[in-house]
């Protein structure tokens, strides 16, 4: 039942690095959903995540089913509320946002999803989600009226804090499209600090700024806009 999550701990446990493409339902061209499909499986990407911070179609589930068509990669939900939620994916990131004092995305909102995610077959991850200052005015920033974190003892602290509150997952967030992606010092002091997998994500542009993630300590590195902006970021060199 905890597929996903054991998988995840066993590629830390061996090194194996994992590599996540974020896409935003919003932003699907339909049209070339097939290339941007092909695109994925050719990409190196081990998980599929979606969602953001807003999402307003309502055409979650056939997406999802789209993709699992053709595509074998795990789907894990990313969700920015609870009208996010999809029981065509195979897991969710139930996140807590542990950077901010806003008590609807420390615990509202998981309150709101709690019952139909009880009746539902997604295997839950409980994550903690940080959100470092990255100069940039990012959506999560906007939407949970929270500020990121600046200070990295603070920071630091803040993923401990999550670790013992039992989080299995602890994510360093820059925001979608950042200016500039989580500094690596800080990558590496946090994850030297972890004893559950780190997410890394925001700001990512090029396939070394996603080596220096992994060498920093990173598990699993998220690529969102550079992907959507392009589709063939990956097939670079
Ligand atoms: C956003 O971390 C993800 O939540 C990905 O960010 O869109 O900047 O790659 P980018």
């Amino acid at each position: 039942m905890k597929k996903l999550y054991n998988d995840i701990l066993s590629a830390r446990q061996i090194g194996r690095k994992l590599l996540a493409i974020l896409l935003d339902p919003d932003k699907i061209d339909w049209e070339t959903l097939d290339i941007l499909v092909g695109k994925i499986n050719s990409s190196g990407a081990t998980h599929i995540l979606i969602g953001g911070s807003h999402v307003f179609t309502d055409r979650m589930d056939e997406l999802i089913v789209e993709i699992k068509d053709s595509c074998q990669l795990p789907v894990i939900l990313f969700p920015g509320n609870p009208s996010q939620i999809s029981h065509k994916a195979d897991g969710i990131l139930f996140l807590s946002l542990l950077s901010g004092r806003n008590p609807d995305f420390l615990i509202g909102h998981h309150v709101k999803a709690a019952s139909v995610l009880h009746q539902s077959e997604l295997e839950i991850i409980p994550t903690g989600y940080i959100l470092v200052e990255s100069q940039s005015e990012t959506a999560v920033a906007k939407v949970s009226g929270t500020k990121p974190l600046e200070n990295p003892d603070e920071i630091v602290n803040t993923a401990l804090a999550g670790q013992m509150l039992g989080k299995k997952l602890i994510y360093l967030e820059a925001g979608s499209g950042a200016k500039n992606p989580v500094p690596l010092s800080l990558v590496k002091s946090v994850s030297q600090k972890l004893e559950i997998p780190l997410i890394v994500g925001g700001g990512i542009r090029s396939k070394k700024g996603i080596e220096n993630a992994f060498e920093s300590g990173a598990d699993m590195v998220v690529i969102g806009t550079a992907f959507e902006n392009d589709m063939n970021f990956f097939d670079r060199g």
